[in-house]
């Protein structure tokens, strides 16, 4: 199972934690109530605690995410010279052994966490004892900070849990809206086909919006649109990454797609994509195994060209389609040729 690797890391993670002074939380993202919409800010983006309270970094959303306390964090994933591999940096999956923070230019960090529904939401608690201020980055989002001011011990608070708590609740309840502002303003839709005609006279060339996401309010949208595809044998798909985030993908046979990650114990590479899903796997798809776009970067990446992907159809069936990376978010879909 792709999760598998996930889980372990997790548990890792849940094993940890202590208490001290007082419990505060900072929640790391936030969804809409079909988890469609993924909001990747911290609530609140500022807390201020004293001297020997203990943070509670609570997922509010069910995108894994790598919190990490650290003035500045390393290139999440890098190209490993020593493997080629297209991997993890070691420092950020691997959590830290102590939960104590208490330097404000050191690292600590949760490792990556992925929440397993219907489990509760996973945990990272950490006790600041050293005053200053800190930076809290989700690593698998890099834009995406958050600020811990530490006071001395005793110090008077500005704010209580409960007022954060409830200014959070109000924030996801409109960020919930986003997606109704994307299908309103975008024409998203889940069956609006966008085509032009085959230079081949007989075909069609179909477009797919691979996920959705605005790059400056900081969300996205784990879905393929259209989500049910039907179309001709000979046609061909097209698809554009119209998001912020990195996507893959795959289609075909779905018991022949490989598992996302592949994890190896021994240094210097931990965890990597695995091949197929870093370089691609052409088409035409011709109905057996699969075929791949490999990683699609965001078009908002300066100088980025890979993200648009396009494969001919040339098999009559049903398959499915899947973004390896978000599948077990929901985007997921299904490709009928006849
Ligand atoms: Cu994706």
């Amino acid at each position: 199972m792709r999760w598998t690797v996930l889980c372990w890391l997790s548990v890792a993670v849940l094993l940890q934690g202590t208490a001290m002074g007082a419990g505060w939380t900072m929640v790391v993202g936030g969804q809409n109530p079909s988890t469609e919409v993924q909001v990747f800010q911290f609530y609140p983006k500022q807390i201020t605690i004293n001297a020997g309270d203990t943070l509670v970094f609570l997922w509010g959303s069910i995108a894994p995410a790598i919190v990490t306390v650290a003035p500045s964090i390393p290139a999440t994933f890098a190209v490993d010279p020593a493997t080629g591999r297209f991997a993890f940096s070691n420092s950020l999956i691997t959590p830290s052994s102590s939960n104590i923070i208490n330097d404000t230019n050191g690292f600590w960090t949760s490792g990556l966490v992925s929440p397993i529904p219907p489990a509760a939401m996973p945990t990272w608690n950490v006790t600041f004892t050293a005053v200053g201020t800190y930076t809290v980055w989700n690593a698998l989002q890099t834009k995406i900070s958050g600020t811990i001011v530490v006071q001395p011990t005793g110090s008077p608070y500005p704010t209580t849990q409960a007022a954060i708590d409830a200014a959070t609740a109000a924030l996801l309840v409109d960020q919930a809206k986003y997606w109704d502002y994307a299908k309103a303003y975008y024409k998203l839709d889940r069956t609006l086909p966008y085509s032009q005609p085959h230079p081949n006279g007989v075909n069609t060339i179909w477009s797919i919006w691979t996920a959705y996401g605005d790059f400056w309010n900081g969300y996205s949208i784990f879905r393929f649109f259209p989500d049910t595809i039907k179309i001709n044998r000979g046609d061909v798909l097209v698809f554009n990454n119209a998001d912020r985030d990195l996507h893959i993908v795959v289609l075909g046979d779905e018991n022949t797609f490989p598992p996302l990650f592949t994890f190896d114990p021994t240094p210097p590479t931990m965890l990597y994509i695995t091949g197929p899903y870093v370089v691609g796997v052409p088409g035409p798809y011709t109905g057996t195994g699969f075929v791949t776009s490999g990683l699609m970067v965001p078009s908002v990446a300066p100088g980025s060209t890979s993200y648009s992907w396009n494969v001919t159809m040339n098999a009559v069936g049903t398959f499915a389609l899947q973004c390896p990376i978000h599948g077990p978010l929901g985007m997921v879909a299904t490709i009928t040729v006849t």
